[in-house]
């Protein structure tokens, strides 16, 4: 590298998990649909990738959103979201991030606003400065009770579903969900997600499931449930997950156990919630909304200068 590398981006936080939304200085990937400019990204900008959210400007828990032009004019906004080993489909808290960091760069105002991503279109209503609602893309349980053996652990049943990323949602465990327990979850949530790639078993048109997610009961009895989700570069989320909390939502809805329109308060592991709800889109597909909270943390100008040793980040 022989100039000074700029980024300027927003981070935020909703329920615990950091967003940083890219603003300016991101590569220019065409103006063609979301996936194929995620596909170019994640080809030929890996470098940028863990540049943004890498240490050491950032950590493995960071999910970086980069903010396009959307190709689809009743779009606000396009987004690619990205973690610390490589792109997501869609991101539930990140979304709600990117309407929050929006509202505060004063381009947008509370209301609704579709939002282009890789895997479709999503609306985000703000409600007000810090709290938004996300009607995410159609969700669906792919298989039920789905076993596994996990090394050093036994056999272990979860249900495969998809919200805007693959999950393998898991009640059927030994576990407790609890903050100070985050180790051992790690460990056993990454040795299932390790036994579904020996077992071959993946989610429709052999993709990855690369979201593990454990449920237990919750701390506080306004919620329905308490869940640790392990993301796919081994950091897990401290929000409830947007993505996971719509797959519990269509693995609740193909089992009779949630109407449509009723709340699901979905607590994660360290105790920050998303409000849940879903109705039935066309043929057995749900469509979840998400609602939380974000704040914006920082604004802040990301440098690479010549000579760093790390200049794409630790990858
Ligand atoms: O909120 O959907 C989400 C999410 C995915 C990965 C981390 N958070």
């Amino acid at each position: 590298m022989t100039a000074v590398r700029k980024v300027t981006a927003v981070d935020s936080h909703t329920g615990g998990e950091p967003t940083r939304i890219v603003v300016a200085g991101g590569p220019d990937l065409g103006d063609g649909p979301l996936a194929e400019r995620c596909r170019i990204f994640r080809e030929r900008h890996d470098d940028f990738r863990s540049f943004v959210v890498n240490e050491p400007r950032g950590s493995d828990v960071v999910v970086g959103g980069l903010l396009v032009p959307p190709s689809d004019s009743t779009c606000s906004a396009g987004v690619i979201f990205f973690n610390n080993v490589g792109t997501l489909g869609m991101c539930g808290h990140g979304t709600i991030g990117l309407v929050v960091t929006l509202a505060h760069l004063g381009r947008i105002a509370a209301g609704e606003h579709r939002i282009e991503t890789p895997v479709g279109i999503v609306t985000a209503t703000l409600h007000d400065r810090n709290r938004a609602m996300v009607a995410n893309v159609p969700s669906y349980r792919f298989a039920e009770g789905v076993s596994v053996e996990v090394d050093r652990y036994g056999r272990v049943t979860g249900d495969i579903a998809w919200g805007g990323n693959w999950f393998f949602l898991v009640s059927d465990h030994r576990e407790t969900i609890a903050k100070e327990n985050v180790e051992r979850l790690t460990d056993v949530a990454w040795r299932i997600r390790q036994a579904l790639v020996a077992a071959n078993v993946t989610g429709a048109n052999g993709g990855e499931i690369d979201h593990i997610e454990l449920f237990g009961p919750p701390s506080d009895g306004r919620n329905h449930s308490r869940n640790f989700v392990l993301c796919p570069g081994k950091a897990y989320d401290r929000s409830p997950c947007g993505t996971g909390t719509s797959a519990k939502l269509a693995c609740l809805a193909a089992a009779g156990k949630l109407k449509p329109g009723d709340t699901w308060r979905q607590e994660s592991v360290i105790g920050s919630v998303f409000e849940g709800r879903y109705e039935w889109g066309s043929a057995g597909v749900v469509i979840p909304s998400i609602t939380g909270t974000a704040y914006v943390t920082a604004e802040l100008t990301l440098i690479g200068e010549p000579g760093d040793p790390f200049p794409d980040g630790l990858r």
